[in-house]
């Protein structure tokens, strides 16, 4: 299918849990003429424990950067996981420009503020430690999980511990986590005067009309396989390439991978502090 525009964000590229083959497969089904990457494509953060690279992500670059070579306008927004790029605001590699953000003006002459959204988050924003130990901690979930699938599966039985429940005690801070970021963004935008907003950075997608602004979040392509593609006339739609099959348990991840610090509210040093940075949003 022809499109104007193609919005992807935090494909996690160098880890294992990016699913480079459904983005192949999604790269395939869409032809646009601009590609947006907003963020977190090369995952330096993960590449640092350890890479993960295989035959489909490299497949991936090379589909992005033959794009670029034929024309199509590609640009990529740094995230918080390749925030090295951000000191390349306005250089071109090649054909891909960087910017730390930019305006979109769709087809219908709306405005659209695009960025990654890590600047929203205040977890990530004052507490860089922090947001790393989360994100060790969300990628031995993912692999705990899928052991404890396995395990499962050969026992033919559900098991006595579930790690979904145990998720499940934290997904409600998980979505006023996301709340508290949608809210800050769209404040952002509201006092640019734009439209809306194109974002990532909490791998939860979402299109929705927030008191008169459109709000877009690219979700991500390491559990929820997501993108939010332009159509000619400027109509913006969110596509869902994958539906997990297990969709419970998966479910609760995406929650997990948004909980900024799920026991750190235990130690009281740290309360002043965490609750002073959330009033500077
Ligand atoms: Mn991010």
């Amino acid at each position: 299918m022809q499109v104007r525009s193609i919005f992807l964000s935090d494909i996690h590229l160098g880890t294992r849990g990016c699913q480079a083959d459904r983005l192949l497969d999604f790269l395939r089904d869409y032809e646009s003429e601009q590609l947006y990457l907003i963020g977190d494509i090369i995952d330096f953060w993960s590449m640092n424990r350890g890479i993960h690279w295989t035959a489909a992500q490299n497949t991936v670059v090379q589909k992005i950067l033959r794009r670029a070579r034929h024309g199509q306008k590609v640009m990529l927004i740094p995230g918080n996981h390749d925030e090295a790029m951000r000191e390349y605001d306005g250089v071109s590699f090649g054909d891909i420009l960087v910017r730390r953000e930019h305006i979109h003006v769709t087809a219908d002459g709306r405005r659209f503020l695009l960025l990654h959204g890590d600047e929203f988050d205040q977890v990530t924003r004052y507490h860089r430690w922090l947001a790393i130990l989360g994100d060790v901690g969300y990628n031995l979930l993912v692999r705990l999980n899928a052991s404890l699938s396995r395990l499962r599966r050969a026992l033919r039985r559900p098991g006595y511990w579930s790690l979904a429940g145990y998720a499940k005690s934290r997904v409600k801070r998980a979505v006023s986590f996301i709340f508290d970021f949608e809210d800050s963004v769209i404040h952002a935008v509201r006092e640019r005067g734009l439209d809306g907003v194109i974002c990532g950075h909490i791998h939860n997608a979402a299109l929705r009309q927030v008191d008169g602004l459109t709000y877009i979040n690219c979700g991500d392509w390491v559990d929820s396989c997501t993108a939010i593609v332009e159509h000619l006339d400027g109509t913006l739609e969110l596509i869902r390439a994958w539906q997990p099959a297990i969709a419970p348990a998966n479910a609760r991840l995406t929650e997990i991978a948004v909980v900024p610090a799920p026991t750190l509210d235990h130690i009281p040093e740290l309360n002043p502090l965490l609750g002073r940075q959330t009033t500077q949003l």
